[in-house]
């Protein structure tokens, strides 16, 4: 069966890994087919990335504290992007005294489908995940 493609990426300012080689891990572990691009990945190369290897979810996790920026700056990036039909979810760290339900309801206004803000119980994702195959089945990027 044809696996759904996932492009991981830390955002521009964010030089954390670990996060992302356990994203790939779960994500690997869920059917995932996961191109990792590695911490501090600019908006050209993600949308590069994008447009020779069209993929069908993109996952960006940002743990120093600005993933509320980094999120809305990656939105307006793609924003002036004329091709590309790939979800995007993000998720990581806020700052202490951020207000999580506030950064989540900007972040998908912005455009993402979901936002999994301070969760290192992964079970939501898994759930996410989960619907997310079931409803591209048939639809996948090839
Ligand atoms: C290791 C580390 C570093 C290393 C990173 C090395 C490397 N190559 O990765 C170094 C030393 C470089 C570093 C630098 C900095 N760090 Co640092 N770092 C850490 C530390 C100790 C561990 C992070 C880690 O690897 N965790 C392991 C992974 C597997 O777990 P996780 O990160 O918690 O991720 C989980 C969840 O967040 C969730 N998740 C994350 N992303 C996503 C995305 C999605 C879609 C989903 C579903 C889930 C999800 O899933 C993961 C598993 O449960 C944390 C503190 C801590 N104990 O967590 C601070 C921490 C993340 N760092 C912090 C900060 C502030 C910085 C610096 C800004 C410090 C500075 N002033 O320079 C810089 C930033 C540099 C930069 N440009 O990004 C803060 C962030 C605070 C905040 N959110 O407001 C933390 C929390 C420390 C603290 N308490 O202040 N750091």
């Amino acid at each position: 069966m044809t696996q759904p493609k996932v492009l991981l990426a830390g955002p521009p300012a964010d030089a954390h890994t670990w996060n992302l080689i356990y994203l790939e891990l779960l994500l690997q572990e869920n059917g995932f087919c996961v191109t990792n691009l590695g911490p501090n990945v600019t908006h050209a190369l993600l949308f590069e990335t994008l447009t020779r290897t069209p993929q069908d979810l993109v996952v960006v996790s940002c743990l120093n504290g600005s993933v509320k920026q980094e999120g809305l700056a990656l939105m307006e990036a793609r924003s002036a992007r004329t091709r590309g039909g790939e979800i995007f979810v993000i998720g990581g760290a806020l700052q202490e005294q951020e207000d999580i339900s506030g950064t989540q309801r900007a972040l998908i206004q912005a455009g993402f489908l979901d936002a999994f803000l301070n969760e290192s119980d992964p079970s939501r994702f898994v759930r996410f995940l989960s619907s997310f195959k079931e409803s591209r089945r048939g639809i996948l990027t090839s």
